[in-house]
């Protein structure tokens, strides 16, 4: 018998999962992740191997659409704390592919939510919630209080598994938060987002792979952190007496146009010589601005920001480097 502390993760394989993984083991926790089935056994954990902590955490099956197979999970670990952030996270697709989306961004979470109720009613629960969610903003900078307005069918998922969590907590007393979390990037974000798919593309081009980049709304802006950073405020949520909302942001928003900039500059070339626009990386309905308020996280849980976007950007880009000279994909 161990006297460590049990989280359970969802979405363990992707980004937030690969760092609040290496945060709890820091801190001692016996980590475990949902793993769903696939049939690329070998890639799966790539970004768990990347960061270092593949072999260290338990893996179990499960599927966020499967209630029976997450009642067994939880049964089988017997969490103190969970955190839910597998979802279809890409909002793009998810025109395309809008009752998937539904079904695991949405319904999944109220399945995760079932399962604690059922199965371990004492854990702590987190909800990974999105700056999506304001969408057409209602204010010009947001906070906890600011109302939502989604605009595609996963902002629309997320907004329902956000209320599920608060319902849950009000009506069955669950210890259940959800971080309204800001865009958060890092050198394991997913290829299709566009941070990523301009430092890759900025490294490629500098090593003389390709020339030109193809991108959609270059005037949308975001308030870009670093997800080592926000994973911290998941944590912190979970450790409160009581469980709450916050938004986790940096409260700084800039272009798409200008993170290119900062990219392209990091390796000595001009943005302007290799981005071109394409209409197929336009969205129906666009967010054109995000920026968020973080003072509630700051007050209570004592969390900011710690990495300049000018330090991401130059992480990623040199991670880009680094991985396109060893031949390593990610
Ligand atoms: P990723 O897309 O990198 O990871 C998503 C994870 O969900 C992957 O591990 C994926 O597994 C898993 N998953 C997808 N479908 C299922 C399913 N049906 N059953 C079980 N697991 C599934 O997302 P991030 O790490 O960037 O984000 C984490 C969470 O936070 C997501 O819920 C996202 O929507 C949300 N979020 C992210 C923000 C950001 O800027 N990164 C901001 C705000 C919210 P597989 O590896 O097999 O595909
Ligand atoms: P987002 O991230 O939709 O904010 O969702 P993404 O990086 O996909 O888009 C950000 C902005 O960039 C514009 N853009 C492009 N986007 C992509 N992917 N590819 C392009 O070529 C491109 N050109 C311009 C987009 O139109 C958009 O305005 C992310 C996800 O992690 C969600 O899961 C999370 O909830 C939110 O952040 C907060």
């Amino acid at each position: 018998m161990t006297n460590r502390k049990k989280a359970l993760i969802t979405g363990v394989t992707g980004q937030d999962g690969a760092y609040l993984s290496k945060l709890l083991l820091e801190k001692g926790y016996e980590v475990h992740g949902l793993l769903r089935r696939s049939a690329s056994a070998d890639v799966v954990d790539s970004r768990l191997k990347w960061i270092g902590v593949a072999g260290k955490i338990v893996l179990h099956d499960g599927n966020l659409t499967d209630l029976s197979g997450l009642i067994r999970v939880m049964n089988e670990v017997r969490p103190d704390e969970v955190y839910n952030l597998a979802a279809q996270s890409f909002v793009k697709s998810s025109w395309q592919q809008p009752l998937l989306t539904g079904t695991v961004t949405g319904l999944g979470t109220a399945n995760m939510l079932e399962a604690v109720r059922l199965a371990c009613p004492e854990a702590r629960f987190y909800q990974a919630s999105s700056s999506e969610m304001y969408g057409l903003i209602q204010e010009p900078v947001q906070s906890e209080t600011t109302p939502f307005y989604p605009r595609s069918p996963y902002a629309a998922a997320k907004l329902y598994a956000h209320w599920m969590t608060v319902n849950y907590r009000e009506s069955f007393g669950l210890h259940a938060s959800s971080g309204i979390l800001f865009n958060h990037e890092s050198p394991l974000r997913g290829i299709e987002f566009v941070t990523r798919k301009i430092t890759d593309a900025a490294a490629r081009i500098k090593l003389g792979l390709q020339d030109k980049v193809a991108l959609g709304n270059l005037d949308a802006t975001r308030d870009w952190g670093h997800a080592r950073d926000y994973v911290k405020a998941m944590w912190l949520m979970l450790q409160q007496d009581k469980p709450d909302d916050y938004v986790v942001a940096t409260g700084r928003t800039v272009s798409v146009r200008d993170f290119c900039r900062l990219a392209f500059a990091h390796v000595g070339l001009s943005m302007e010589d290799h981005v071109t626009v394409d209409p197929r990386f336009l969205r129906p309905a666009e967010v054109d601005v995000l920026l968020g308020d973080a003072s509630k996280a700051k007050n209570k849980l004592g969390w900011t920001a710690e990495t300049s976007l000018e330090d991401l950007v130059s992480e990623m880009v040199e991670a880009d480097l680094a991985r396109l000279k060893k031949h390593e994909h990610l």
